[in-house]
């Protein structure tokens, strides 16, 4: 909880009562109004009591000069961005029709999962027992005193001078029953526009909480510091959450990951907490619906580390005939059993923050079409014409302006966009979104697949056994380092379930409630590793990728109907030979793409024990431990 006992109560009352909050910019929407002392800005009696003393205690703490709560209107939209034009942090890019760029502090281009911690009374609620007291891969914990202490430390007095924006905000179809709401508060109108895409915000969600009291606080600031038109405090950033108070405080980077609480920090850290509370799953996955050509639709949920390709994957544009993928979302799943013993999924999410490098007509040619209207790009480089260009787009045009504002020299060897720069863009306007991807009972998942980057060793597809092997797939899951943190270098890295710096519990408890999901009368999806980045000796890639991955879900599907076109191996099932359509590909090396040699492998069993030894000890469940049993026994005997 946040205790604020140093302000003096006077100023709350002045600071709330008499500050009906404006965008400083706009007059008519917006005007500020001097209440009597008794009564409360409008605004603010629109709040619900826990809401309001949310917004009271924050403002006492941040002493903003005013306090706006957001109501999601157009109106609300533009005052935002004439504002941050104003104050240098946006230009309208005129290429397109209201998209606009924005550049970041060089030291503020990513999530930093260094400064990322979980608060809870025990250690071990967070850490898995191998590393208590030690630096731990699987999140870091902070102690509540500490916590208290890292808040006082930054926030008071932290938003003077500026407007402190409240807002209203439902992951997930407002009103549906899989859906939760939060409050964010922050100082930054990059942060508010944003969330604006990427969740659905403003007065319906008050409403909503008029029903149901509940909500997520989220705190945020950009601190001080930082370049023109973007504040920051990189030295100083800390991300925080509280489960048990269902608190996040985020100060010092306007980054997306950092700063939009929504996403990684609510709906997957948080989500994680609140999911295991209530059984059910919250998990980093694209969600997208395949109908095959007998028009039967299935749906599924894949969870590949950041920047492995689940924004192309969820927007694919199948290369076989007759198959139609339709997008529910491109980064989170929520996943219940209802009553019929259906996993149904949402897309807590209203927008996609896609990793902009590598998105070309080629790769994501719907992601093409959706972007360039209605976004806000970040770091990538601006063309002389108004518009942008990241590496991998196409060739590259003359007279780019780099990420970072400079003239680009191409001979320099350093990128036009950042490799982590981003597309922040409304979800419904995806010319494939899913006719269901806002249904509020969700979509029903048939398959659940899990992958990373493994440029050796790993092949295509593998089917888990059943569902314990599937949960030591995702427990034992490995990919190449990306741009989407502070990691650098090709290093493969343990990943289980893509969620290595999204947990926001003991990583251990997580797989026994994965382990706990199978119940009588639940239809559990098949679940699947697959790896689309197998490299040759020779470094080529020995997979096409993109569309024809469709040609990999449609062995999924068949498997999902019970054809046995699957055949045994130590790692699980692959397809039969010839099972796996690759008509018309050219030369594809199935035999190299689906083998699984002996001593990778042993190698790889090696580095599973000692991961499972030294992060997680005691806290693995056993299954897992006879999983890794069953696979060193199964690749010795091969
Ligand atoms: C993301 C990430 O932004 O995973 O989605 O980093
Ligand atoms: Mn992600």
């Amino acid at each position: 909880m946040l205790h604020f006992k140093t302000i003096p109560e006077d100023y709350v009352r002045k600071t709330v009562q008499c500050a009906q909050v404006a965008l400083s910019c706009t007059r008519a929407s917006h005007q500020t109004a001097v209440r009597g002392a008794n009564k409360p800005a409008p605004q603010l009696a629109a709040l619900t009591p826990k809401a309001r003393s949310f917004v009271e205690r924050s403002a006492a703490l941040c002493q903003p000069d005013h306090v706006h709560v957001c109501d999601g209107s157009e109106g609300e939209a533009s005052a935002l961005l004439h504002l941050m034009q104003q104050q240098g942090t946006l230009k309208p890019l005129t290429k397109y029709e209201n998209c606009w760029l924005a550049r970041t502090d060089p030291a503020d281009v990513a999530r930093v999962e260094s400064r990322t911690f979980i608060c809870s009374e025990k250690e071990r609620d967070v850490i898995p027992a191998a590393r208590l007291g030690q630096k731990s891969a699987l999140g870091n914990y902070i102690a509540p005193p500490d916590y208290e202490k890292v808040v006082a430390d930054r926030f008071p007095g932290c938003m003077r001078g500026r407007t402190m924006y409240v807002i209203p905000f439902s992951m997930g179809p407002v009103g549906s029953p899989l859906s939760k709401i939060g409050i964010e508060i922050t100082d930054s109108p990059y942060v508010v526009y944003s969330m604006r895409v990427m969740t659905r915000i403003g007065s319906k969600v008050l409403e909503a909480l008029r029903q149901d009291e509940t909500f997520v606080r989220c705190l945020h600031s950009v601190g001080t510091g930082g370049v023109p038109g973007w504040p920051c405090d990189p030295q100083r950033t800390v991300i925080l959450h509280r489960p048990v108070d269902n608190e996040i405080i985020s100060y010092g980077s306007g980054y997306g990951g950092n700063s939009l609480l929504g996403k990684k920090c609510f709906a997957l850290r948080l989500g994680s907490v609140l999911a295991r509370r209530e059984g059910w799953l919250a998990e980093h996955m694209l969600i997208l619906g395949i109908t095959d050509p007998k028009g039967r639709k299935r749906y599924i949920a894949a969870a590949f580390p950041s920047a492995c390709g689940k924004t192309n994957l969820a927007m694919m544009t199948p290369s076989l005939p007759g198959y139609k993928v339709e997008c529910v979302g491109d980064d989170i799943a929520w996943m219940k059993f209802d009553s019929n013993g259906v996993l149904r999924a949402i897309n807590p999410e209203n927008g996609f923050f896609g990793v902009a490098p590598g998105t070309s007509a080629d790769t994501n040619p719907i992601a093409m079409a959706t972007v360039f209207k209605n976004t806000v790009f970040t770091n990538v480089a601006e063309t002389q014409d108004g518009g942008v260009w990241w590496e991998g787009m196409g060739s590259a045009p003359e007279n780019l302006t780099d990420w970072k504002g400079q003239p680009w020299n191409a001979n320099k060897n350093t990128p036009a966009a950042h490799p982590n720069s981003r597309f922040c863009t409304p979800a419904g306007q995806c010319p494939i979104i899913d006719g269901d991807w806002e249904s509020a009972e969700g979509v029903p998942i048939s398959a659940i697949l899990l992958g990373g980057r493994r440029p050796a060793g790993v092949p295509l597809i593998v089917e888990a056994r059943d569902w314990k092997h599937g949960v030591f797939m995702g427990a034992s899951m490995r990919s190449e380092a990306t741009a989407a943190a502070e990691h650098s270098g090709k290093v493969v890295m343990h990943d289980p379930f893509a969620m290595r710096p999204f947990f926001g519990y003991n990583f251990g408890d997580y797989l026994k409630h994965w382990l706990s999901m199978p119940q009588p009368k639940r239809q559990m999806p098949k679940i699947f590793h697959v790896n689309w980045f197998r490299k040759s000796d020779e470094g080529k890639f020995l997979w096409p990728g993109f569309g024809e991955n469709s040609r990999v879900l449609e062995w999924v599907l068949r498997r999902c109907d019970g054809e046995t076109c699957h055949q045994e191996t130590p790692l699980g099932f692959i397809p039969k030979d010839g099972e796996l359509n690759i008509k018309g590909l050219g030369d594809i090396d199935m035999k190299q793409l689906f083998s699984i040699p002996q001593d990778f492998w042993l190698k790889e069993a090696d580095a599973i024990e000692k991961y499972f030894k030294e992060e997680v000890g005691e806290d693995l469940p056993k299954e897992m431990w006879d999983e890794l049993e069953i696979l060193r026994k199964n690749v010795k005997h091969s």
